[in-house]
């Protein structure tokens, strides 16, 4: 028997505890926790970022978001752009003393380019702009089409007549100021000992196929690898087909896998379409510039695994649930179900080419050479990197709405139960 007292005191602390999870939950619908924007060009002052929803208490250091810019910048395969930057983050606001205050977290990264293109991307209109001003501009201006870049429909959609205006925002530039967010997210992510990696399985024909026997090997042999290869022989082989495409004035793609552990059961769900974390991902993924492909754990071999190969026996263990193989990618449902989690991505080789494709030019409808300006000839080590943040984002977004909290002791609290 209860007494009426405390079956007063089980109804309070019931309705209280709905009452609050109703609020949390009407508070969240339709909203993410982590949200951010970005602006900024490839050749324009700086690249900026505002994140939201980050609440009070987290460490976030500045020298750890600049170790994942200096990720980003490595790659055998890149351009001249690579050693003109050298890309560090201004923490601006939103941080003190090393912590989170729950205000909004805005970052800045300096073009350190903008100085030669001051004339060019200038933000002001100049009424009569000096003679040497207008040439400058000329120079850079374009419009003949790159084939597979933004040119065209950029274009048409916004009614330029200059292609440097598609190119200027449309350029993987912007990726560093994302990989900045992403290591923000990496840091919360850390906080609860969720932690991932990024490497390169794929550079034009050659394939990864030998693969250290342990994630912390693999971890360790791509960071110090120029084409993020776990394998010291196909990565010779890949910078070679790399040297091959210089010489050919050619670009080349490639793959890339991201892998996240520990990570608690029940991230994403299966209620609704937008809310299935695989879908989720591969969107973040799937629109980095260039990525044409994503796959979560088998990926397209699903296609032809029956099904007593293709899914994850589960086992028990001191009660504890585990698997021997993990073709899900540590996705059921469209949710985490404890197993790693595993993305792939397929990057296309970069649209910017020495050897000019057939095109149009928009000057004057003639058939023409595409536009060709300094770029990079395989940029997948670094398309990888940028993957890792978005996951990274997309990771943080889905722990902050299961977990809440305004504070890191809340968020801690909320975890612990
Ligand atoms: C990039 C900066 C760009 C390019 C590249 C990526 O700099 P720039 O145009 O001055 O050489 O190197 O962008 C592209 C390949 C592209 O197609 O836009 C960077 O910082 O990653």
């Amino acid at each position: 028997m209860i007494s009426s007292n405390i079956r007063a005191g089980l109804i309070c602390n019931f309705e209280k505890s709905t009452l609050n999870r109703v609020l949390f939950l009407l508070y969240n619908i339709g909203m993410n926790r982590f949200r951010f924007l970005t602006s900024g060009e490839s050749h324009g002052k700086c690249l900026n970022a505002i994140i939201e929803g980050i609440p009070a208490g987290i460490r976030i250091k500045a020298s750890v978001i600049n170790e994942d810019l200096a990720r980003r910048q490595v790659g055998y395969g890149r351009g001249g752009r690579m050693n003109i930057e050298k890309d560090t983050v201004e923490i601006k606001s939103g941080v003190r003393f090393g912590k989170t205050t729950g205000a909004p977290i805005c970052l800045e990264i300096k073009n350190k380019d903008f100085e030669n293109w001051q004339d060019v991307m200038n933000t002001e209109y100049q009424e009569y702009p000096a003679e040497e001003t207008i040439k400058k501009i000329e120079e850079k201006a374009f419009t003949k089409i790159r084939p597979g870049h933004a040119d065209y429909a950029g274009y048409v959609k916004y009614n330029f007549t200059d292609l440097r205006d598609v190119l200027e925002r449309s350029s993987a530039r912007k990726t560093a100021i994302e990989v900045a967010v992403g290591s923000v997210a990496k840091q919360i992510l850390k906080e609860f000992g969720i932690m991932g990696f990024s490497h390169v399985i794929q550079i034009g024909n050659v394939k990864l196929d030998f693969y250290p026997k342990t994630y912390t090997l693999i971890k360790e042999k791509a960071e110090k690898s120029d084409v993020r290869c776990a394998d010291d022989l196909t990565a010779d082989r890949m910078r070679n087909a790399i040297d091959e495409a210089i010489q050919a004035g050619d670009t080349l793609g490639g793959k890339f896998e991201v892998i996240f552990g520990n990570l608690p059961v029940g991230l994403g769900s299966y209620v609704h379409w937008d809310r299935a974390l695989d879908g989720r991902l591969a969107q973040a993924v799937m629109s980095i510039p260039a990525v044409k492909a994503v796959e979560i754990g088998a990926g397209v071999e699903a296609a032809s695994l029956r099904g007593s190969q293709m899914h994850d026996e589960v086992f028990v263990k001191n009660k504890t649930i585990y698997r021997q193989t993990n073709n899900a990618g540590g996705l059921e449902g469209g949710m985490t179900n404890g197993e790693a989690l595993i993305i792939k991505g397929t990057m296309k080789a970069i649209p910017t080419m020495r050897k000019a494709l057939a095109t149009v030019d928009l000057k004057d409808m003639k058939p023409a050479s595409a536009h060709f300006e300094r770029s990079d000839t395989c940029a997948v080590p670094a398309c990888a990197v940028v993957a890792e943040a978005r996951v990274a984002i997309i990771l943080a977004d889905e722990l902050l709405t299961k977990i809440g909290g305004d504070n890191f002791v809340e968020m801690k609290e909320h975890y612990g139960a």
